[in-house]
């Protein structure tokens, strides 16, 4: 999967330099850096272009109660020692929300969504509104979504490291019961040509401008044909409600184990383009850079990683003379978290957590362990998940200037009393 979006992006560059590939609202020097990183002859500047904090008033529409939320800029992190009194789910009025700008309050019977491009049989487009996906046939299906930079602090609480953007806790991911069309059906309504290759949603919020002033334009992002036949939603449902203001309504979608920003929200068209698409979101962004990264960065992130969340708030005080039932989460984007190892010692020794739900894909676990604390004091209590296809969490994540895919078995404080 890895070894093939490398192969598919240096593909996609190639295509970029002879003329063949479409890069609308990039700058030319960052594809020019993207391709000498992916084994161009060509000589760039290094270290262009590092996202910047967006510093508007937050534009949530939902209330944000300070029990349930950490307000970030324009986002809203959920606090994990929020959910253990909540079921698999996340409730919509606890969900966190990652807005570029701010949420646009959109009138359903207004909306319409666009498909359109030369990857389509009539390149002109075809129009859907709510209705017109609700008589495709209704899919019904449960995956989290959860932020790229979700964990970016501890790059710089745990490893010491310094990076950019949203300083995420773990809060930046939620699972929700989400209904909807295939995208696949959609796309095929549209007339599908077997020419197309890429696929671009794009939001009806507003252009998001980077702290320098640079408009990138709406916020959209290409997905190769493969995943957007796979199993991508257009959500119209969110655990059985219309989908709320904050999380795309009417419609968004729902692109399952990837990272946040594919699954776009309040989509108002898609482009299905014969030629492969670049946007500012598979190029300056979402791509790891840094000393351990190819020069002009990764190939675009698409999965998540590995990761574990204590329901306690950070340091937590907990009685030192009973025993406690503590409780958690993990999950993964590459299969589902078929087992989870709990330290209470700060790592000497690991047993294993009961697990609360069937393992599955796109899903998170819940979990718990006992603990008494053995003394008053300072204890770490780490958690380390593993998924169905083998992957864990590791000691340390190797950093990227940008903070995303943290997965390191994360030491979380609490102090007995
Ligand atoms: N149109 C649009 N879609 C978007 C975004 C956005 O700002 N605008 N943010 C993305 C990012 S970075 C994430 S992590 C998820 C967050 O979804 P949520 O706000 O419903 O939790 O939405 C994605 N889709
Ligand atoms: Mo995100």
């Amino acid at each position: 999967m890895r070894m093939s979006e490398n192969a598919y992006d240096r593909r996609r560059l190639r295509q970029w330099l002879a003329g063949e590939a479409r890069a609308d609202g990039v700058p030319r020097r960052d594809m020019l850096r993207l391709l000498a990183a992916a084994g161009g002859a060509l000589a760039v500047p290094a270290g262009l272009g590092t996202p910047a904090a967006a510093a508007t008033s937050p534009g949530i529409v939902k209330p944000l109660p300070e029990d349930w939320f950490t307000v970030r800029g324009t986002n809203a992190e959920t606090r994990f020692a929020s959910l253990a009194d909540t079921g698999h789910h996340t409730p919509v009025d606890r969900f966190f929300v990652r807005n570029h700008t701010s949420t646009p309050v959109i009138d359903a019977d207004d909306w319409t969504l666009t498909v359109h491009g030369d990857g389509l049989v009539h390149a002109d487009g075809v129009r859907f509104g709510l209705d017109d996906l609700k008589r495709l046939p209704p899919v019904t299906r449960t995956a989290f979504v959860e932020c790229a930079g979700n964990g970016r602090s501890l790059f710089t609480t745990q490893q010491g490291q310094t990076v950019t953007g949203t300083a995420w806790t773990l809060g930046a991911i939620g699972t929700a019961r989400w209904r909807g069309a295939r995208l696949a059906d959609v796309l095929r309504r549209a007339g599908l040509s077997r020419s197309a290759v890429d696929v671009m949603p794009r939001g009806l919020d507003p252009d998001y401008v980077t702290a320098d002033g640079t408009n990138l334009g709406r916020v959209r992002r290409p997905l190769p044909l493969s995943k957007a036949l796979d199993d991508v939603l257009l959500a119209y449902e969110m655990n059985g409600e219309p989908l709320p203001y904050d999380h795309g309504h009417p419609v968004r979608l729902v692109v399952p184990s990837w990272i946040g920003i594919a699954s776009i929200k309040w989509v108002g068209d898609i482009e299905v383009s014969a030629q492969p698409l670049y946007s500012p979101w598979n190029t300056d962004f979402y791509r790891l850079f840094g000393d351990a990264h190819p020069a002009g960065g990764s190939a675009p992130l698409t999965r998540q990683t590995v990761k574990s969340a204590w329901e306690l708030p950070w340091g937590a005080d907990l009685a030192a003379d009973r025993a406690h039932r503590l409780t958690g989460r993990s999950w993964s984007g590459a299969g589902a978290v078929v087992r989870v190892d709990v330290s209470t010692d700060g790592g000497t020794r690991w047993h294993r957590a009961r697990l609360h739900d069937t393992p599955r894909r796109h899903d998170w676990v819940r979990w718990s362990t006992d603990w008494r604390p053995p003394a008053p004091g300072a204890h770490h209590l780490l958690a380390r998940a593993t998924d169905s296809a083998g992957r864990t969490q590791p000691e340390v994540t190797v950093p990227n200037t940008q903070g995303y895919l943290f997965d390191a078995v994360v030491r979380h404080p609490v102090r007995a009393v």
